[in-house]
């Protein structure tokens, strides 16, 4: 039917689902393109069609994956938006939309790794955990500033996420050692401050991420190392502000082990959970585009960014 999403929406769909595209903040970018992509890709009959089509590709978009309150949080920026009497306006207030959404998310990227910046000295050692672009940032916008860095990449196991993550350092000209992440708290004797992205930031300040951000954390804090959150305010998450929790997203477990140890192994339970919740004491700051934040004080930008409300523009 007409109200279906097109080929691209589907797979755009697939690739996150699939962590071809994954990283909050790239889900959330390739979120709003594919929305664009609709809006451009269809040639509905009336401007209530055309809306019907967009919120059914929203849909499909945020059945991927639950944690990242980027993605939801991206849909929404566009689907109100979604302005107009006619057809052609709708789809011209859409795909602006897009890109000024895009245009925010690249900027909103530029300016928090400043902040973060100015939190690294000259001489650091870094350690990160997964890959993601909003702590790299920081570490990139450091070593712009003319500081000498150097990183200790967790490889954040099941995916390796921290081969991204050193690959595009080394790339950046910071020498990079990569590690197992159960050789993280021997390491952190040697490390400077550690730096973390973050799928989703609820109102108490706790700091949902990738799974080993919290057991990074506690043994940053027994070790005297600073951590740090980078985190554009497209990972705070609204429906935290009326008491809901993040879902964490369960993943198979064949990405812990493969058909022959299932086999060889036998009748065992294996469990995948994706990310984890860091609780705000462990953490030491937020660093977003507006400036860092001690995580117990987030809830005040929440509230003026998101008010109190997280509507559903998608829901039929
Ligand atoms: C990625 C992950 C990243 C955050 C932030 O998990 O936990 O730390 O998404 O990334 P996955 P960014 O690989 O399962 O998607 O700063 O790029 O938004």
């Amino acid at each position: 039917t007409a109200h279906e999403p097109t080929a691209s929406v589907r797979d755009t769909a697939e690739a996150i689902a699939t962590m071809e595209i994954r990283g909050a903040a790239t889900i959330a970018g390739a979120a709003a393109e594919a929305l664009a992509a609709q809006a451009r890709g269809i040639d509905p009959d009336s401007p209530e069609a055309f809306c019907a089509s967009l919120r059914a590709a929203a849909r499909t978009l945020h059945e991927t994956r639950p944690t990242a309150v980027s993605l939801p949080n991206a849909l929404r920026y566009v689907l109100q938006r979604m302005d107009g009497r006619d057809v052609e306006t709708l789809r011209r207030n859409v795909v602006d939309a897009v890109e000024e959404f895009v245009d925010q998310l690249d900027r909103a990227q530029t300016d928090l790794g400043r902040v973060g910046a100015n939190r690294l000295a000259d001489g650091d050692t870094v350690m990160t955990h997964c890959h993601s672009t909003d702590a790299l940032a920081c570490i990139e916008a450091a070593v712009e500033q003319g500081k000498s860095i150097s990183a200790v990449v967790k490889e954040t196991r099941p995916r390796n996420q921290g081969h991204i993550t050193a690959e595009q350092l080394r790339d950046a000209g910071v020498p990079v050692t990569l590690i197992v992440d159960s050789a993280a708290r021997r390491y952190l004797d040697t490390v400077d401050h550690v730096v973390v992205g973050a799928d989703s930031i609820a109102a108490d300040g706790g700091v949902i991420n990738k799974v080993g951000t919290s057991g990074l954390a506690v043994n940053a804090r027994e070790r005297g190392v600073p951590i740090m959150t980078a985190a554009q305010t497209i990972k705070l998450h609204p429906e935290t502000l009326t008491g809901h929790t993040v879902e964490i997203e369960m993943r198979s477990e064949s990405e812990v082990i493969d058909e022959d140890a299932r086999e060889a192994i036998g009748d065992i339970s294996v469990e995948n959970p994706a990310f984890d919740v860091t609780p705000p004491r462990y953490m030491d700051a937020i660093v977003t585009e507006h400036g860092q934040f001690p995580p117990e004080s987030i809830v005040t930008l929440m509230r003026e960014l998101f008010g109190e409300g997280a509507a559903e523009p998608w829901a039929e």
